[in-house]
């Protein structure tokens, strides 16, 4: 069996995916959030982390640049999904895609009047297809992190992004004026990498979906 690379992203969610790498028997040899390496060796003889931008994780994942993978359910939406395998539901990482506003603004009235809205998110593929499924139209504009800013400047009507606790809306002055869809992350595997490296893969799939259920019962 060749050695399999698992991509990860710094950030919010190692934190949460580190202990069920744990429970899965996988201990990276040096703590990720502090190296300065991208690629970081494991407990477990051919088993890599490769670190890289949350949004990087489908794209090596799908060309098999990595065998799996872990990804936020917004960050898959955008991408697509397309050539991935999600076998897992991690259950970490848990927030909400909405649509927010600055209280006060009318959007249930500006949506009615059909006026022209502007919104603002990094998540422009999926603030499409959530109000084109809903006949709203709306302008969108694409920007890279800190959405909560766009109202307040006057770029933007309203923002699409995430909100766990809601600290960063309240202290705004911004409300969710919709919801979209819940958010958790996935395992997520490159499919030749499931059928080539069965031996390498299938164990990890199975032994995070044990890590998962025994974090459930807990
Ligand atoms: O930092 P970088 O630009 O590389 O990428 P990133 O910011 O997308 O990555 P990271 O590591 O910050 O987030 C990775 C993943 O964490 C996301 O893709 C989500 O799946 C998940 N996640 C869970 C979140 C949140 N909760 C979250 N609250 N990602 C971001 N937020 C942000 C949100 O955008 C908002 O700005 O936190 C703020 C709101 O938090 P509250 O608690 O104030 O509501
Ligand atoms: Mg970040």
């Amino acid at each position: 069996m060749s050695g399999v690379a698992i991509a990860l992203s710094k950030g919010r969610i190692l934190d949460e995916t580190l202990p069920l790498l744990a429970r899965a028997g996988i201990v990276p040899s040096e703590d990720p959030e502090t190296s300065r390496k991208l690629v970081l060796g494991t407990n477990r003889p051919g088993v890599t982390l490769v670190m890289l931008r949350a949004q990087d994780v489908p794209t090596y994942v799908q060309y098999g640049a990595a065998d799996a993978g872990v990804a936020g359910k917004d960050v898959l939406l955008e991408h697509g999904g397309e050539g991935l395998y999600q076998p897992l539901d991690l259950g970490i990482g848990a927030c909400r895609l909405v649509v927010a506003t600055r209280r006060g603004f009318d959007w249930a009235g500006s949506v009615q009047r059909g006026a022209r809205i502007r919104v603002a998110s990094k998540y422009v593929n999926v603030a499409r297809e959530h109000f084109a499924a809903k006949g709203v139209h709306v302008d969108l504009i694409k920007l890279y992190g800190s959405m909560e800013l766009a109202p307040l400047c006057g770029l933007a009507d309203a923002i699409v992004d995430l909100v766990s606790t809601g600290n960063t809306l309240r202290a705004n002055d911004l409300v969710a004026v919709e919801d979209i869809l819940p958010i958790t992350s996935r395992l997520i595997v490159n499919p030749a990498s499931l059928k080539l490296k069965r031996d390498g893969v299938q164990p990890l799939i199975d032994a995070l979906g044990a890590a998962v259920e025994a974090g459930e019962a807990a």
